[in-house]
């Protein structure tokens, strides 16, 4: 049985490395180390940054995580990058970027590509959200570029749930895909250095104004900027603290944390029945001679699903 080393519980920053290592590459005792850590997480407050490349995420992450360290608590960052094609890791940039936290006991930066494992991105992501949970962690940061439907899963991830803008670049509030200012518990326009903040910030707040009928918790638009020295993170960081409060005292934060919990449940079950599947099917047998009988239009396919569903199940019974 897996047992985790004495020395991650007592801060051993190598040690939460390599838990975490394991989990990414699903090694065979990741399902045990993740139900042992359990009951140690809950505490960790997560935070998601997510926006267009280039709309200064990490240079923004990185002013937080100072101020975070000024109020002496620990942060823990996962930045979610899209895969390179090539070497099929994430890129270097946001490691060299963070450098200079490497040598700070508190502070943990990880980098992750998206790879086509079972499960996808998002699971991974949130099972080394548990690691880092449990270790101990206050501040859980995840960065994830917003594009793509599945990165509006953060929502679903973080507590406090950040997008950040930037005036020029093509982040008008038209061109802006659908669903990423739905997710926002928090708008940053960064780059407010930059000409057309005031702009941009006026069009954000038309359209909360446009929405405004439902929500209990309005978004605030914080203007923010890391080119010389940072500008507006103090504020992001008590706006997401006044968010926190508000959560709190809503009964919503316990409420995230049930959700979650579910949908955790729910998520293992799914994969486990995947595996089950992907491994029958990884294998010449009944399964690949049924599915040869649904391409040749023999067998139809929900037939054939009930059939394979059947036949997992009775493989489990004897089991
Ligand atoms: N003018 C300006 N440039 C910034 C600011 N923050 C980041 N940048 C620049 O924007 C580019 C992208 O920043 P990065 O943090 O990597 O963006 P990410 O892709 O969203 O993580 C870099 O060249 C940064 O130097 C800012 O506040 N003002
Ligand atoms: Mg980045």
């Amino acid at each position: 049985m897996a047992e985790i080393p004495q020395g991650f519980w007592t801060g051993d920053q190598r040690l939460l490395a390599r838990e975490i290592s394991l989990v990414e590459d699903e090694m065979p005792e990741k399902d045990e180390v993740l139900r042992q850590l359990h009951e140690h997480t809950g505490h960790g407050y997560i935070l998601g940054f997510t926006g267009s490349p280039g709309a200064g995420k990490s240079s923004l992450v990185d002013s937080i995580i100072r101020e975070i360290r000024k109020r002496n608590q620990t942060v823990g960052v996962i930045a979610v990058d899209p895969s390179s094609p090539f070497s099929g890791g994430a890129f270097l940039g946001d490691r060299i970027r963070m450098n200079e936290h490497a040598m700070d006991e508190g502070v943990f930066v990880r980098s992750m590509a998206t790879r086509g494992s079972l499960g996808g991105l998002a699971k991974t992501t949130k099972e080394v959200v548990k690691v880092m949970d449990a270790f101990g962690i206050d501040w859980i940061i995840i960065e994830t570029v917003g594009v793509g439907q599945s990165e509006l899963d953060i929502m679903y991830i973080a507590d406090t749930t950040i997008v950040v803008l930037t005036p020029g670049a093509g982040d008008s509030i038209q061109s802006m895909k659908a669903g990423i200012m739905e997710i926002a518990d928090i708008f940053a326009i960064n780059k407010c250095d930059m000409p057309g903040a005031d702009t941009l910030s006026l069009e954000v707040n038309i359209m909360l104004d446009m929405q405004d009928d439902h929500i209990k918790w309005r978004p605030p638009i914080m203007m923010t900027s890391n080119l010389h020295k940072a500008e507006g993170v103090v504020e992001l960081l008590d706006a997401i603290e006044t968010h926190r409060n508000y959560l709190n005292e809503k009964g919503l934060f316990a409420e995230k944390r049930r959700e979650r919990t579910k949908n955790e449940t729910l998520d293992i079950v799914n994969h486990q029945w995947q595996r089950l599947v992907y491994e029958e099917v990884s294998h010449p047998g009944r399964v690949n001679e049924l599915l040869a009988k649904v391409a040749a239009r023999e067998v139809d396919p929900y037939t054939a699903a009930s059939k394979i569903m059947d036949w997992i199940i009775a493989d489990q019974k004897k089991a």
